[in-house]
Parts: structure tokens; sequence; C-alpha cells
């Protein structure tokens, strides 16, 4: 919330724009890190002419990029936002942003990893254990899998049950030791440590038990679902950065 940068705006549009155009579903993964090359680039020229200060949202201190699919994404803070877990679940519930912040916090340093190639190592996540929101909840024997949603309205993510489970899956409320920026996905964003940053879904506002894994935004176009980095997208060949 208090990120105050309105120039925000212009990027995920021509980001989406882009991505879209190009395709990174039809063109393949094995094409995705020079295309995002050839983004960056172009993206980093326009910010080089730009005064207005895009340049500090651009490849930045810490090596981060803004990755949005929707054009614009509403802003949330500690008195709107809420994240709801449901499904097959026997204690369905509703949280605010100060319940979160009440829970155990578990902190993770580990190399954010993007798909297209670029890596960020040693990033601090904190949170909550998305385990121990499972378990308050009571997850019925039928379930499999959890679908996350988006308060941009449009991203989704899933996982199954026990990968959910794991110790290294957060519902992140801190990144480098600094409460989630707006950008970065908050208040509140998934944290999928071992996989690529694509299951990360920012601005998570829902968390539903599924009896099966429903593939997720990118999932959708093409991407694995089990996005094990280093094991998955038929990039165990590749160079990681
Ligand atoms: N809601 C939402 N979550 C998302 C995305 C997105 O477009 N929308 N992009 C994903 C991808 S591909 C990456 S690499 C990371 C980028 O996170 P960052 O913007 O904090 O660097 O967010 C992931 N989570
Ligand atoms: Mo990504």
């Amino acid at each position: 919330m208090n990120s105050g940068q309105p120039e925000q705006e212009g990027r995920p549009i021509g980001r989406r724009v882009l991505l879209g155009t190009l395709g990174l579903g039809a063109l393949g993964v094995a094409a995705a890190p020079t295309l995002q090359r050839g983004l960056e680039s172009f993206l980093g020229s326009a910010a080089d002419k730009d005064p207005t200060g895009l340049t500090g949202l651009l490849p930045n201190g810490g090596g981060f990029r803004y990755y949005s699919v929707a054009a614009s994404v509403p802003k949330k803070n500690a008195t709107t936002y809420r994240l709801t877990v449901d499904g097959l679940v026997d204690r369905p519930r509703t949280y605010t942003l100060p319940e979160l912040r009440a829970l155990p916090q578990t902190r993770l340093v580990r190399d954010v990893q993007c798909v297209t190639g670029w890596r960020v190592p040693d990033t601090p996540f904190e949170g909550v254990r998305l385990s121990a929101l499972l378990d308050a909840a009571g997850v019925r024997p039928t379930a499999r899998a959890i679908r996350f949603t988006c308060f941009d309205g449009t991203y989704s993510e899933s996982l199954t049950l026990d990968q959910a489970r794991r110790a290294d899956v957060l519902v992140a409320l801190r990144m480098r030791d600094e409460d989630l920026s707006h950008a970065h996905g908050g208040p509140v964003r998934l944290y999928v440590a071992p996989m690529y940053f694509y299951k990360s879904a920012k601005w998570l506002s829902g968390i539903t038990v599924t009896e099966d894994v429903r593939p997720g935004y990118w999932e959708e176009r093409g991407y694995d679902i089990d996005a094990w980095v280093g094991r998955s997208n038929g990039r165990d060949d590749e160079p990681t950065s």
C-alpha cells in the first residue's frame, strides 16, 4: 500500500501484451530464455528514456522482474485484505491480514528462479506455513489438491495436497525482510520455494481444497504443473541464468 508508485500501471500492460502476442506457450519453453532477454532489452531501453521512474520497476536492486498478467491490480491493505480458505474442508474461514500476522511465522532463504531464466539468490520469504492453514481448516479425506486464486481477478495456481503440505510452502507476508509490496504480490502471496516462481501466486485471495488438480494460468498455457526447479519444463539441461 505504501509503495506509492503510480507508474506501475504502465508496465504490466506492456508485459501482458508482449507475453500474449509473442505467446510463451506457442513458442515453447525452449525459446523462453531468449524471449525473456528480448523483452528485457526492449523494456530496458524504453526505461532508459523514461524520466518518470519506470526504471525503478525494471530489473533492479536484487534482480527481480515485476510480473502481472492482469493489466491493473487493486491495492489491498491491512484493513481491506481477506484470504478465504474453503472447498473440501470442515471449517472454511476467512482471514484478515492481522489474523495471518498473529499466526506462527516461518522464514526461508532460498534462490528465486523464474522459468524464463532469471534467478535471485538467497531471497528471504516469511509467512505462515500453508500446511498450518490446511490443518486449521480440516481437510476432508477425498481432497487431493489445492486451487489458488488471486484478487487480480485473472491468475490462478495449483498444487497437489502433498506438495501443499511441504514445510517450504508458505502463505508469505514478507519478502527480503519487509512487508510484501504491492508490486511483488502484497500484502499476501503464495511462496512455493522448491518450484519455479510462477507457482508463487501473487495477490493471493483464495485457497480452495479440491478433489483434483486444476491447472493454473501458465499451466493452461503449456507450463508444467509439477514445476520443480531443474526437473520440469524441459529445462534440466538448460543453464539457469
Ligand atoms: N497473480 C499473479 N501471480 C504471479 C504472476 C502473475 O502474473 N500474476 N506471475 C508469476 C511469475 S511467471 C513470476 S516469475 C512471479 C514474479 O514475481 P515478482 O513480480 O514478485 O518478481 O510471480 C508469479 N506469480
Ligand atoms: Mo515467471
